[in-house]
């Protein structure tokens, strides 16, 4: 993913006609849109090659099953268009090769959830994001999920997976986290949803964002 605007869109309304209008109001100010489970199961995986029209496309669909239902999952994503899928780790180093080797068939990204944003995601993940970070560098991952709301732990996390890796951090806005901060802690992209397509001007939002972060 090219680092231009270092802003991710997470695309969590349900329609197509919101989706694509908001889409084409930011297309500007983001480098890549995240669609996940509410606009897929909305609109059909089509919307994504309706998407990647506009910017390149990031299906966080946080794969958690054994390796074979994780390729046959991954292997729609890709064909749909996606350049990259959110996976989780917990379920272990050959279910996240499963998903490595597809998206290495197709030229594509795999990012691996370390620790969640939301306030339950200390309650299991963090005793194992450190581990799980540590997987995705061994596995060959692109990069990582790690928490805008918790930027000091974006920080341990770059320490485990060094530079090679991207961290793309959510949590930005309507969960509290703060662009600036969490990109001087180490992300290189901020995700961010409600705070621009709830907005009256998701491209102005965008564009606020985006001068946070200087970029
Ligand atoms: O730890 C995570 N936190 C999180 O919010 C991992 C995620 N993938 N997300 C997703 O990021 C979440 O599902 C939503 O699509 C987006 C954040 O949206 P918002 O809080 O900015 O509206």
């Amino acid at each position: 993913m090219d680092k231009k605007n270092r802003l991710i869109l997470a695309l969590d309304v349900t329609d197509r006609e919101n989706a694509l209008r908001i889409a084409n109001e930011v297309s500007d100010y983001v480098d890549s849109i995240k669609v996940g489970y509410p606009l897929v199961l909305g609109e059909g995986l089509g919307i994504v090659k309706e998407l990647v029209e506009i910017a390149p496309v990031i299906a966080d669909f946080k794969v958690a099953d054994i390796p074979n239902t994780d390729r046959l999952i991954c292997e729609h994503v890709f064909n749909a268009g996606a350049a990259g899928i959110i996976t989780h780790g917990f379920t272990g180093r050959d279910s996240l090769d499963s998903c490595v080797k597809v998206a290495n068939d197709f030229g594509t990204d795999v990012y691996v959830v370390t620790e969640m944003s939301h306030p339950g995601g200390v309650e299991f993940f963090r005793p194992v994001a450190e581990d799980i970070a540590k997987m995705a560098v061994e596995a060959g991952a692109s990069g990582v999920v790690a928490p805008a709301t918790r930027p000091e732990r974006v920080k341990d996390i770059r320490k485990i997976i060094g530079e090679e890796l991207s961290i793309i951090s959510p949590g930005v806005g309507a969960q509290g986290g703060s662009a600036a901060d969490v990109i001087r802690a180490g992300a290189d992209w901020v995700i961010v949803g409600r705070s621009i397509y709830n907005s009256d001007s998701p491209a102005e939002a965008a564009k606020k964002i985006c001068d946070e972060m200087n970029c």
